[in-house]
């Protein structure tokens, strides 16, 4: 395979750390930027990751001395079209992987400010890049982390971005229709829509990589030393569901399913995310192709989730509990669910599917931590999605965010 020069967005992040390194090892050029905006949301929301992670220039050094690769490391805005423009002037990339968005669901529903923010962060950063591309880069592959949930809950079966539909009589393929859940995620969906439109009109090529919820921290790469860790969000702005039980468990609090928990979403080993991505870029969309990619490997119910980890704690002898808790989302609690994800296989992705040794793994990671977990924060959750963020959502003194100062 032709090595690439690939510029990550969003390389201070859980997801864009361990894909940096992964492209790295897999020996491509590799130019990573983030603005550090989530350390600052972190400070803001008074949440941190549960292992710790050293700063951007103590990563690419730590790399570099491991194993004599080099990342190109630049702190930089998204949304700041100037820097954008000049970055992909200069560079020339052959693939953009783009993860540099806000990406929590309850961050999104706290208020105003925070669904704003979100939507002018996420939108206005990847229009920053699709012109940038079209006058610089045109023939560059975008790689854009989208989400499952743009799809929502539908009672049909969901495809890999299309739908062939007969109407009165004639057909086409169109965008499967979309409901998504929350302002965060209907951010990932308006970006969609207007990558779409970009490759239509300008010829951009671009993989939208709908992904399922992540879990785990351990990747080769990531594995190789304590100064290489990714973030592990476990709190209940931040953390995403599986990794949640799993500190839950390790330190004896109940298991928060919320609602009924018949919930189900799609799935991925955080070593399946970083191997997607190289999948993605190593087999490229066309010149003015818009392709999704449904990135998951299983699915689950949140319920079916919580009783795989009680049964993994069961088995050395250890009893876990499980709370049903008023559920502060809006969400089909019991619903069909299935969605197809045949095309990352085809390209040779080996899943690595969810069993108690992994489970396990987790929870020995976050037993090594435990001292740095916060009890309040597996407790009841403190973001509603039709009140907003509850009183004591917001630890820090750090002001909100109001939308004059973000716009
Ligand atoms: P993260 O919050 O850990 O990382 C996102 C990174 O992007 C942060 O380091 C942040 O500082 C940076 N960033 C945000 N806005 C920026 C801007 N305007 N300019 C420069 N940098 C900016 O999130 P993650 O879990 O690594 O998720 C990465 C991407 O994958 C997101 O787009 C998310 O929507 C998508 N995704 C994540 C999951 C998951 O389970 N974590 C699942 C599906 C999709
Ligand atoms: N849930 C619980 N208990 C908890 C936490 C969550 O039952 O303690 C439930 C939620 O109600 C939801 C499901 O678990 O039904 C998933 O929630 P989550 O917080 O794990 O994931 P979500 O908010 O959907 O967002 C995460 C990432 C986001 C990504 C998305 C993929 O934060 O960036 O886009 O997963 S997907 O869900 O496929 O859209």
């Amino acid at each position: 395979m032709r090595k690439k020069t690939v510029i990550v967005l969003g390389v201070d992040g859980y997801l864009g750390w361990a894909t940096a390194l992964h492209l790295s090892a897999a020996g491509h050029e590799v130019v990573g930027i983030d603005s550090l905006v989530r350390r600052r949301w972190d400070r803001e929301c008074g949440t941190q990751s549960l292992v710790p992670i050293k700063t951007m220039p103590q990563r690419v050094n730590s790399w570099r001395r491991l194993t004599s690769r080099t990342i190109d490391w630049r702190q930089m805005d998204l949304c700041d079209a100037r820097a954008v423009t000049q970055l992909v002037r200069e560079v020339r990339p052959e693939a953009l992987v783009h993860f540099a968005e806000q990406r929590s669901a309850p961050f999104s529903m706290i208020d105003l400010g925070h669904a704003a923010l979100t939507q002018v962060n996420n939108l206005v950063g990847t229009l920053n890049l699709l012109f940038a591309l079209r006058d610089h880069a045109p023939a560059a592959h975008l790689v854009k982390l989208g989400t499952m949930g743009e799809y929502g809950t539908p009672n049909i079966d969901i495809e890999e971005g299309f739908l062939t539909i007969t109407h009165n009589g004639r057909q086409d393929r169109l965008p499967f229709p979309m409901q998504p859940g929350s302002f965060y995620h209907l951010s990932k969906l308006h970006d969609s829509h207007n990558i779409q439109f970009a490759c239509r009109i300008w010829g951009l090529r671009a993989t939208d990589l709908h992904q399922g919820v992540v879990y785990g921290n351990h990747t080769d790469e990531v594995g190789m030393d304590p100064s290489l860790s990714t973030r592990f969000d476990y709190d209940a702005i931040w953390g995403t569901v599986l990794n949640r039980f799993c500190v839950q468990a390790a330190v004896g609090l109940p298991l928060t399913v919320y609602g009924k928990g018949g919930q189900t979403r799609g799935f991925l080993d955080i070593r399946d995310t970083v191997a997607c991505v190289r999948l993605a870029i190593e087999h490229p969309a066309a010149e003015g192709e818009y392709r999704v990619f449904n990135q998951f490997t299983e699915q689950f119910t949140v319920k079916a989730l919580a009783q795989k980890v009680r049964q993994a704690r069961a088995a050395h002898g250890l009893d876990t509990r499980i709370v049903h808790l008023r559920n502060p989302r809006v969400e089909r609690e019991e619903h069909y669910y299935n969605a197809k994800h045949q095309k990352l296989l085809d390209l040779g992705l080996q899943p690595h599917f969810l069993g108690d040794t992994l489970i396990e793994s987790m929870i020995d990671t976050v037993e090594r931590h435990a001292a740095r977990v916060d009890p309040i924060e597996l407790e009841q959750p403190n973001v509603d999605w039709r009140r907003g963020g509850t009183p004591g959502w917001q630890k820090s003194a750090e002001p909100e965010p109001s939308v004059a100062r973000l716009v």
